[in-house]
């Protein structure tokens, strides 16, 4: 059990919520190790169908901790290659969702990007302002952003530092819904278990054909979802999943 965060079941859905309000839930090197520690076992459960990542009020999560960053020397951050495990936590294959209040700037809002997709509170504020400290985005940003809302307003956010509400965020792409802030994390915790209600291989595949939308050319990406299609047919989903629909009931995903 970490002071930094906690982990909650609900039914089939993991709820992380990161649990350092007063420092505006920095994330901080013990944070990141502990959290990746924890979620990997839960990630290959397969009574675990989706996770759900959050914050508290005023923030999501307002970047890497510059505390214990600060004193940092070049070799220290490359040597440790500092932050590497949060390329472990994009990797997990469960979907997760983040429901974003508050700040989600620097390493909060790469956190965020890193999960599948993001439901933003009115609230939200989203900002990759490492250019005020002196340096850049590091787990994820530059990249991330520039893929999801294109390359004028990505290089916008990241040479000024400006952040950017919900409305925005739901404008350009960057979140899939805004709600009122006390219904975002409810929302997102419905749209879970909507996922995790479905057979987890085919809500693990249906992720990864998406994110390889996203670094394949489309030749090769059209091929490998139509190889994964034709994969599924060796599924109990496949079988359960059409004979469900020609019975008129409702499938038992139990099995997969
Ligand atoms: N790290 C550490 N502490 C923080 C952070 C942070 N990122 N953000 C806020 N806090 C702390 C403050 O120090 C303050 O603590 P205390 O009460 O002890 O003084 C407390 O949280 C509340 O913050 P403020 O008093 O500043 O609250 P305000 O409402 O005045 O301002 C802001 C809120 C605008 C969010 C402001 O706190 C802020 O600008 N925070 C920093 C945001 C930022 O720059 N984030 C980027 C950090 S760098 C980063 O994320 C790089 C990621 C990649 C690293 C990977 C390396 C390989």
């Amino acid at each position: 059990m970490s002071e930094n965060f906690s982990i909650t079941r609900h039914g089939r859905v993991a709820l992380v919520t990161l649990t350092r309000p007063k420092q505006l839930n920095a994330l901080n090197s013990t944070l990141a190790a502990e959290l990746i520690a924890e979620l990997a076992p839960l990630d290959r459960a397969p009574d675990i169908g989706c996770f759900v990542q959050t914050g508290s009020d005023r923030a999501f999560a307002a970047g890497a901790d510059i505390k214990e960053m600060s004193e940092k020397s070049y070799g220290d951050m490359s040597g440790m290659d500092f932050f590497a495990e949060w390329e472990v936590f994009a990797k997990f294959r469960s979907p997760k969702i983040a429901a974003v209040r508050g700040f989600a700037l620097g390493g909060g809002c790469e956190l965020a990007m890193m999960c599948d997709y993001i439901l933003a509170g009115e609230s939200a504020k989203f900002g990759q302002p490492e250019i005020k400290l002196g340096v850049i985005a590091g787990i994820g940003g530059t990249q991330r952003m520039t893929k999801l809302i294109g390359r004028a307003k990505s290089m916008q956010m990241h040479l000024t530092g400006r952040m950017m509400d919900a409305q925005e965020a739901l404008d350009c792409g960057l979140v899939a819904q805004v709600h009122p802030d006390e219904q975002v994390l409810e929302a997102a915790l419905q749209d879970a278990a909507t996922i995790a209600g479905y057979a987890k291989p085919v809500a693990m595949f249906a992720r990864e054909a998406v994110h390889r939308a996203e670094e394949l050319p489309l030749a090769e990406g059209l091929l490998w979802e139509r190889r994964v299609f034709h994969s599924l047919f060796g599924t109990h989903a496949q079988r359960e999943g059409m004979a469900a629909f020609l019975e008129k009931r409702d499938p038992d995903f139990r099995k997969d």
